[in-house]
């Protein structure tokens, strides 16, 4: 984690937060580069190759390639009268909230997430039941979020609350902090150069590019670091990880 969010600091500062969107991974292969990365410290070689592989980035695709019609899949509109109410409000009053293991709790509104740097990304989101589409996705980084929130040492995953229901219980979804923080992984407002429709998880989703479709929660109200996922739902770290014994790690 430290390794990942030093990478990330390194990067963000050397060629500003712009050039950090394509270039990070490219300085990542650099022999200079990767010497500052896993250097000294504790890291043998098994750890290396495991980061090194999960660091990489997802392929992104031209604009050209983008999907004529993207599919919505799981929940197509979370119809609570809560969420009706912030629909009807067009999301001026959505919060998200940053919270759990963190030194400074965040409170963000969707202009806080659209004024701090931007990622944009076209990539493919590839669901488990079979079906794969190539979208554009802009937001901020997570890692951006979780940096400024002073995720604390404890923190060994994150949580994402959502604001649609089954059965009564929130649809959730949990990332381990080395995916928390790589680059591609962002809370996207956006999709298509568009507000994100109801459908594809208005006002905010996670995109989490590394891995499978029902990993990128939609309609997120809470992000939270935790220590364990003990506990939190049906204790396995996501919906359909509880529901149907999903993989808890969908990495693609
Ligand atoms: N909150 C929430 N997030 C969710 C789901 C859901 O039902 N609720 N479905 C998941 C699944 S299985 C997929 S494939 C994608 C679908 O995203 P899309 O509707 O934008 O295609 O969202 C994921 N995130
Ligand atoms: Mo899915």
């Amino acid at each position: 984690m430290t390794l990942i969010t030093r990478r990330g600091l390194v990067a963000g500062s050397a060629v500003g937060a712009g050039l950090l969107l394509s270039g990070c991974d490219k300085l990542g292969t650099q022999p200079a580069f990767r010497k500052i990365l896993f250097s000294g410290d504790k890291i043998n070689h098994a750890t290396q190759r495991a980061l090194s592989n999960r660091g990489a980035l997802a392929p992104e695709f031209r604009a050209d390639q983008m999907s004529p019609i993207f599919r919505v899949n799981g929940t197509h509109d979370p119809a609570t009268p809560d969420y009706n109410a912030h629909v009807a409000a067009r999301f001026a009053d959505w919060r998200v909230q940053v919270g759990g293991l963190v030194t400074r709790p965040l409170s963000l509104s969707l202009a806080d997430l659209g004024a701090l740097p931007q990622r944009a990304q076209i990539t493919r989101h590839d669901c488990v039941e079979g079906w794969s589409a190539i979208g554009k996705w802009q937001g901020p980084m997570l890692g951006t979020l979780l940096k400024a929130a002073g995720v604390r040492d404890a923190a060994r995953f994150i949580v994402f609350t959502c604001a649609d229901l089954y059965h009564g219980a929130p649809y959730y979804e949990s990332i381990d902090m080395v995916d928390a923080f790589h680059p591609q992984t962002i809370l996207a407002w956006a999709m298509n150069d568009q507000r994100l429709s109801v459908g594809h998880g208005a006002p905010v989703r996670l995109r989490v590019e590394r891995q499978l479709g029902y990993k990128n929660a939609k309609y997120v109200a809470r992000v939270d670091a935790v220590a364990s996922l003990a506990g939190i739902g049906g204790g396995q770290g996501g919906y359909w990880e509880d529901a149907v014994g999903y993989d808890w790690y969908a990495g693609i």
